[in-house]
């Protein structure tokens, strides 16, 4: 392997802003508002402000299932945020999640409104409002928070790491590459033998941790982020591809994958049902 950087750290590091990237509009070292932008708010109780992103889909998948249930009370209006855009930026977004990013909701159920941001905290708060796919109690809601909770400590390596380095960094660096294939063909392997035993991650019953962990590594081994399917040879983990499968071919799953998504395979906006049945015609 040959990495090797002329690259010493100064003393203290200084922001060089770098106009030539894909990500400069994304990138930098401050928080806080670029602009100001209000958000919209629809006629529904639930307001979401997303975009299809694995992030974004974990909560476009619950409140499809939800709604799917027969839980009215779970009708939203879905508004784009485009993160290339810097929309995440603008002043009404970091109102409602100071981290500005995607995705964050308001419950307008309440006065003031109530707003819940990092995607984890919106499903148990959406799932509990619900009382539905989460268990609401003993170890069985144990279980369901520590693979949630799993979800949200480990996709950053995905994410942030291997697809990182692997799909947008500039040049193939051998070192980090390595480092976060290995972490990752790691976690493949929890989950596959995880599942070698049961139908959903934490037994009989289909609930958030699925979800959440579906939109990201799920959706790794059927259709394949970051173009590496290849790669990290997701086929020979059996049992994840197996439930991956079956949670992706759930007409709840299919919808919600649909929401925030710009392109000919999706809708940009969502303000009511009839927008993804038109799409699924
Ligand atoms: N831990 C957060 C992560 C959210 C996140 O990283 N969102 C990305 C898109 S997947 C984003 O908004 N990025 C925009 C940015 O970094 O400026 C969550 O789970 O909600």
């Amino acid at each position: 392997m040959d990495d090797s950087t002329t690259y010493v750290p100064p003393k203290i590091w200084q922001w060089k802003e770098d106009k030539e990237s894909k990500f400069a509009s994304i990138n930098r070292p401050i928080s806080g508002p670029t602009h100001d932008k209000e958000l919209p708010v629809g006629k529904h109780p639930l307001q979401l402000y997303s975009l299809a992103t694995p992030n974004g889909v974990k909560i476009t998948v619950l409140l499809e299932e939800l709604l799917a249930i027969g839980k009215e009370g779970a009708e939203y209006d879905a508004w784009l945020i485009n993160i290339s855009d810097g929309d995440q930026f603008g002043s009404g977004f970091v109102e409602i999640n100071p981290n500005s990013k995607i995705p964050a909701m308001a419950d307008h159920t309440t006065t003031p409104p109530t707003r819940i941001f990092e995607s984890a905290s919106i499903m148990l708060y959406l799932a509990e409002k619900f009382e539905a796919f989460v268990p609401l109690q003993g170890s069985e809601r144990a279980e369901c928070l520590s693979w949630l909770f799993w979800q949200m400590g480990s996709a950053p390596y995905l994410g942030g790491g291997f697809g990182h380095f692997y799909a947008y960094a500039p040049e193939k660096w051998e070192y980090p590459i390595n480092r976060y294939a290995m972490e990752i063909k790691r976690q493949l392997d929890v989950l596959d033998r995880e599942l070698s035993s049961r139908q959903f991650l934490c037994g009989d019953e289909y609930n958030i941790a699925d979800m959440a962990i579906y939109s990201w590594y799920g959706q790794l081994v059927v259709t394949g982020l970051y173009d590496s399917k290849e790669f990290l040879d997701v086929d020979s983990y059996t049992n994840l591809v197996r439930w991956a499968t079956e949670i992706h071919n759930r007409p709840a799953v299919k919808r919600g994958r649909k929401v925030n998504r710009p392109s000919a395979s999706g809708i940009a906006e969502r303000h009511d049902a009839s927008d993804l049945d038109a799409l699924e015609k």
